[in-house]
């Protein structure tokens, strides 16, 4: 669904969007299916959850998904997903394979997703969509944001090395359940931590990272950025000046 100017307000003010249609059940059926063989076959590049013997059930991260199957880039530039970014970054928009790009497993017993913020304010506005295979919970150890923490006037280390419960950060974030198929988009700069796995089944969400293609580069060719809508314009000065 295009999102009202009431939906972009609270975008920009809140720094989170959930969308409200969930991605087709036939489509998270096929995206958990192979996702099912890439942890089976434990294919790298991967992240393990700390300490634990590296077997399927204790995968943390498997990194790299667009280039692992096509059916993660669909999943990434479904219309679902486009039409609400469009709205949070106009009709040029870029999806990165250097950023994010990975899909979080969390395993029963996962450990916390400490608190953290992507990027920094005065980055280029960078948009992580999160699309949940399986439904996050309360008791899985669904992400917590920090609304407003986008616009964070004052300086505070992307990696606060902080204990997840007794942070202000924890007091001043908000759970976001989310279902199977869901999507959650929010601006990278927002302060975000999850909770421990304390469900007898696994978590699964992917992460991409998305923004809109940078008006003023000239050079347009970049191996790390997709361009999924629109189109890579220029509207710099060009000189001499016409
Ligand atoms: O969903 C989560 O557990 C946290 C997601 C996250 O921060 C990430 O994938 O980078």
């Amino acid at each position: 669904m295009v999102l009202t100017d009431e939906a972009i307000w609270y975008f920009k003010h809140s720094g989170f969007h959930i969308v409200p249609e969930c991605l087709p059940k036939e489509l998270m059926n096929r995206l958990n299916s192979v996702t099912d063989d890439q942890i089976s076959e434990m294919v790298e590049p991967l992240v393990w959850e700390k300490g634990k013997e590296h077997s399927p059930g204790n995968i943390r991260r498997l990194s790299k998904i667009l280039s692992r199957d096509a059916v993660y880039m669909e999943a990434g530039s479904h219309p679902t997903i486009l039409e609400s970014l469009e709205g949070l970054l106009g009709p040029n928009i870029e999806l990165l394979t250097n950023k994010h790009n990975h899909i979080m497993v969390r395993p029963p017993g996962s450990e916390f997703v400490y608190w953290h913020s992507g990027e920094e304010p005065y980055n280029y506005t960078l948009i992580t969509a999160l699309i949940y295979l399986e439904e996050s919970t309360l008791e899985n150890g669904c992400i917590r944001i920090v609304p407003g923490s986008h616009m964070r006037p004052f300086q505070r280390s992307r990696r606060p090395s902080e204990s997840f419960l007794e942070s202000d950060l924890y007091n001043r974030s908000l759970p976001v359940p989310m279902p199977r198929g869901g999507i959650l988009l929010f601006n990278d700069c927002c302060f975000h931590g999850s909770g421990v796995n304390n469900s007898t089944g696994s978590r699964r969400s992917i992460t991409l990272g998305y923004r809109s293609h940078d008006a003023h580069d000239v050079v347009k060719e970049d191996p790390e950025k997709i361009l999924i809508s629109g189109e890579r314009i220029y509207t710099g000065h060009p000189h001499p000046y016409r």
